[in-house]
């Protein structure tokens, strides 16, 4: 097993990663910026490195000083929790470079899943259905218009370095196409330094559903079934629930092979998450793979029974995943609503300000992921969300009872939290009918 980590991140995950780290028996080292300095998980490290001021760029995205305190702390390996350096492979390389492991894929697997026009590409190779659109990045804005017509409108032109809904522009004609083709190329360019698109039919109000995998260094991969992540507002997941309850048994397994499928042929390592498309009439679409672990990881969790951030941690340390998919089973239904400090009355724009009350909600199937407490300051520097409520239960019905009961017990005072927005969706008769897919909150809020 490892011996010593560092955590290059912040808030709920870098606790979350510190407590798999303790009960495995690692030590973890742990980074703050001078706006985390008074955090309580830090006490929870055996050691706790300050890597400069607030802003990210000079902290948790400032690669030097994170290279240098895992130098300095003499660790084996880095656990980039989400976001941050998570999936810079630069950052991997230097890593590599450095001799320091990386908790997380090969360089190699990071790069090429990364790309989206080569993700698309593996995954026919894999014999896993994408989305119908062009072969490859498309730069001619005459054959782009041809197969567009060939396609038939609506449809996305999508950034080969974008992924998240960043750099896709949805078209519905001709005249559209044309002003867009260009314009998505140029902003692709000032955004990710590279003008590369490609374009695919605009499958209209599917849900997003994505497989949980893991793999081995010797080539063992395992599906931890998959999660909803339809209810999303601007690409900002809001509520996610495993399983999908509209997915048959034939359909879930289909959709898990295809994404094990994929991570195989990419020989990649560690967690990964396998994103589809599901339109309505169930069919489902590759769209994107993420390197990471994901916010959302826990509501697999609990549906599975497997701690995701220990499977990391342990393959890291060179051990094999020594179970058979069979053992991996679906009980029950687990939802999580991610509470940010926003103010829905204001467009969500970002709350941040001092925590003066704070009660958290707890009882059965209950479990909340978070680093905040009653007099914790939320910076305005960092990612509005400051927890997550995850319930457990039998049914996806009993869940969102218990769900409902647990964010009306959640007090945050005076910030402006999600809560109350959270209680809205799910007080929603076609949220309650699971009739609901990506445009759920944009058609109903
Ligand atoms: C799509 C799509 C429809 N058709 N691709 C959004 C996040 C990124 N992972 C991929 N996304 C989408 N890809 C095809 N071929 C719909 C989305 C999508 C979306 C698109 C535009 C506006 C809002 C959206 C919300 C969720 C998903």
């Amino acid at each position: 097993m490892l011996s010593r980590i560092l955590i290059a991140n912040r808030g709920e995950i870098a606790l979350r990663i510190i407590r798999a780290c303790r009960e495995l028996g690692i030590e973890a080292v742990a980074v703050y910026s001078e706006a985390d300095k008074d955090a309580p998980y830090l006490r929870f490290a055996d050691e706790a490195i300050c890597i400069g001021p607030p802003e990210c760029a000079q902290s948790y995205l400032n690669i030097p000083r994170i290279i240098s305190a895992a130098e300095v702390a003499d660790v084996e390996a880095i656990h980039p929790g989400y976001g941050f350096l998570a999936e810079n492979t630069h950052f991997a390389q230097i890593c590599r470079d450095c001799g320091i492991g990386f908790v997380g894929p090969s360089v190699e697997a990071m790069k090429l899943l990364g790309d989206k026009v080569a993700a698309r590409k593996l995954a026919a190779k894999a014999s896993v259905p994408v989305v119908p659109g062009s072969d490859g990045a498309i730069e001619d804005e005459s054959e782009a218009l041809k197969l567009a017509n060939k396609m038939g409108y609506p449809v996305i032109i999508k950034a080969a370095a974008g992924g998240g809904g960043r750099g896709m522009r949805v078209v519905h004609n001709d005249i559209s196409f044309r002003s867009s083709f260009g314009a998505a190329r140029a902003e692709a360019e000032i955004a990710f330094g590279n003008s590369s698109v490609y374009i695919e039919k605009f499958i209209v109000e599917p849900r997003h559903v994505e497989v949980q995998v893991m793999a081995d260094s010797e080539g063992n991969a395992l599906h931890f079934y998959e999660r909803d992540c339809s209810i999303q507002r601007r690409h900002q997941k809001m509520i996610e629930e495993s399983p999908c309850s509209v997915l048959d048994k034939h359909t879930r397994e289909e959709l898990c092979e295809s994404a094990l499928r994929i991570i195989k042929e990419a020989d990649y390592t560690s967690a990964a998450t396998v994103e589809f498309l599901v339109d309505a009439d169930k069919n489902y679409y590759f769209i994107e793979a993420n390197t990471r672990i994901q916010v959302e990881h826990p509501v697999t969790e609990m549906v599975t029974g497997h701690d995701l951030i220990k499977w990391q941690l342990k393959i890291a340390s060179g051990h094999t995943l020594d179970i058979s998919q069979r053992n991996i089973k679906l009980s029950g239904a687990a939802i999580e609503c991610r509470i940010n400090a926003e103010d829905p009355d204001n467009n969500f724009a970002p709350c941040p300000g001092t925590i003066t009350r704070y009660v958290a909600p707890g009882g059965p199937g209950v479990r909340v992921d978070t680093h905040v407490h009653q007099g914790w300051t939320v910076s305005p520097a960092y990612d509005s969300m400051i927890a997550k409520l995850i319930v457990h239960q039998r049914t996806r019905t009993e869940a969102i009872t218990t769900m409902r009961r647990a964010l009306q017990e959640f007090v945050i005072e005076p910030i402006k939290t999600t809560i109350p927005a959270c209680l809205d969706i799910l007080s929603h008769n076609l949220f309650v009918k699971n009739k609901i897919d990506t445009g759920f909150i944009e058609r109903n809020f």
